[in-house]
């Protein structure tokens, strides 16, 4: 079955039609938020934990204009290797399309996609949200407006510890969009498992993730959830090592007039760069973290 605003790998287009579970994957984590080759072998591995877990992963990205759900291995070769591809957001999806470029989703526009072509669960690394300043700058990632109009499940490391979490968590409150730490009580803290803050609410298996979301759409509740999946501890840099490490990051961002679609990839280069490599490793371990969770959950929604 083919449908006019998108294409499918044959991989997915087979498992669709078998009726095997499908996890989205977003590329901006690829082409922006991880250097090449790093970025390349973190995506297989992905695509090859999301496969261990029972379910068929679909990378979704904008490649000359073809809006791509799940990708071959050259495709996804190629555009770990792209520098020019654009950060395509909710705002920048149909423009990239209707001009025949190629681009990579963010959370936001990987969940309209996903939405599009039937899919229901979502793993990444870390959503966007509201950035510190932001009663300066106005800086709050689409990530969360889509949470709360797109029925997705995301799972994700909780928000990234650049953000302003506090106020991230608000904003989601405000919007509706239900944040459930998987396992334990407090929010992760994306590169450590814990942060201080407690988390809105907590579920502890698959099975009732699923349910949860199939209840939502029972109420005639739009949007997602989004399930904050604390990194493996043996992966995670404590808070106390990483918090003068993101104050830093933010003074260069700061100093060097970073602003806009920017400040995320400056960002995680930056934390790269000053932790000498150690937040990528976390960041890889954290992802496929979620990408198994991910694949449990859709395996579960497939059940009943
Ligand atoms: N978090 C990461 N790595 C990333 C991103 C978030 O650890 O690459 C990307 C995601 O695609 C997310 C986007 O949707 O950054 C958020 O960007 P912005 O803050 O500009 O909305
Ligand atoms: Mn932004």
């Amino acid at each position: 079955m083919t449908h006019p605003l998108f294409t499918r790998s044959k991989a997915v287009e087979a498992a669709q039609s078998a009726g095997t579970p499908i996890v989205a994957l977003e590329s901006t984590i690829i082409t922006h938020g991880m250097p090449y080759p790093q970025n390349l072998e973190m995506a297989r591995k992905v695509e090859a934990t999301v496969r261990e877990n029972g379910a068929e992963p679909a990378t979704i990205a904008v490649l000359n204009g073809t809006l791509h759900i799940g990708l071959e291995d050259a495709q996804l070769e190629a555009l770990a290797q792209t520098k020019g591809a654009a950060k395509l957001s909710r705002a920048d999806l149909a423009v990239c399309m209707a001009s025949g470029k190629t681009g990579a989703t963010t959370v936001a526009a990987t969940m309209i996609a996903a939405h599009l072509a039937g899919i229901a669960v979502f793993a990444t690394g870390g959503i966007g949200g509201v950035h510190r300043g932001a009663e300066q700058s106005f800086d709050i990632s689409a990530d969360l407006q889509e949470l709360s109009q797109t029925p997705v499940t995301v799972i994700a490391a909780g928000a990234k510890a650049i953000l302003d979490v506090p106020k991230t968590l608000e904003v989601l409150e405000t919007l509706g969009v239900p944040v459930i730490a998987y396992g334990q009580d407090r929010i992760p803290a994306f590169w450590s498992a814990q942060s201080a803050l407690k988390a809105p609410l907590r579920m502890d298996d698959p099975a009732s993730i699923a349910r949860a979301h199939k209840m939502r759409a029972a109420l005639g509740l739009p949007g997602g959830q989004l399930i904050a999946n604390p990194i493996p501890i043996e992966a995670e840099i404590p808070r106390a090592e990483m918090d003068p490490v993101i104050a830093r990051a933010l003074q260069d961002a700061l100093e060097h007039g970073i602003t806009r679609k920017s400040v995320t990839p400056y960002l995680l280069q930056r934390v790269y760069e000053l932790t000498e490599g150690r937040s990528l490793t976390a960041n890889i371990a954290l992802v496929l973290n979620n990408a198994a969770l991910g694949a449990r959950i859709a395996c579960e929604m497939a059940q009943n």
